[in-house]
């Protein structure tokens, strides 16, 4: 069997957004990042942290929210696969949709590509689905990649954050 060149294996530009509303917040998303890094995973950009209401139930703590930029030889499964192992080692339990969360870790934007796919007892849209209306998601993304376009539709993001609704703009938290 010849073996493949790592560098013939093309690499992946992402977007991951992550959050925790429970538990040490901001160690919880630090953690997640050093475990991202020792699966191939490297980070390029990183935002600062964002606190903001719980949605779509405020009366859930608040969450701590950050997006990453990240580069990959990870094809898209597998990187998936890695994010939920991530997410069950900072103690993630299965839980009511929305309920509070150690960590969660999601795919914004993979290469600028549009997917969607069942894998195992998931599907995986991309870009995510509900990015648009989400300020947590939205805010820290144009702080680390001003010019980025929405792919399926070429908007550009500070255009999607004029669509917020007001109290979106009002209650997001640099910190
Ligand atoms: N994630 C959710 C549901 N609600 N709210 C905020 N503010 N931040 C999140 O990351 C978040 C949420 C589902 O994963
Ligand atoms: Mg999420
Ligand atoms: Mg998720």
């Amino acid at each position: 069997m010849i073996k493949q060149d790592i560098s013939e294996i093309p690499v992946n530009i992402c977007y991951l957004a992550i959050g925790s509303n429970l538990g040490n917040k901001v160690q919880n998303i630090n953690t997640a990042k050093t475990l991202l890094e020792k699966a191939s995973i490297k980070i390029l950009n990183c935002s600062s942290f964002y606190l903001t209401p719980a949605w779509p139930n405020e009366k859930y703590p608040d969450f701590n929210n950050i997006v990453i930029k990240i580069k990959t030889r990870l094809k898209i499964d597998a990187l998936f696969l890695q994010i939920k192992k991530i997410e069950k080692r900072l103690g993630r339990i299965k839980n009511i949709k929305n309920s509070p969360r150690t960590c969660d870790i999601d795919i914004i934007d993979f290469n600028g590509k549009n997917m969607n796919f069942v894998l195992g007892s998931h599907r995986l849209i991309v870009p995510h689905p509900r990015m648009e209306n989400r300020n947590f998601v939205l805010f820290p993304l144009y702080e680390i990649e001003k010019n980025w376009k929405h792919p399926l539709n070429n908007t550009n993001i500070i255009d999607l954050m004029c669509k917020l609704s007001p109290k979106s703009l009002t209650t997001i938290k640099q910190i």
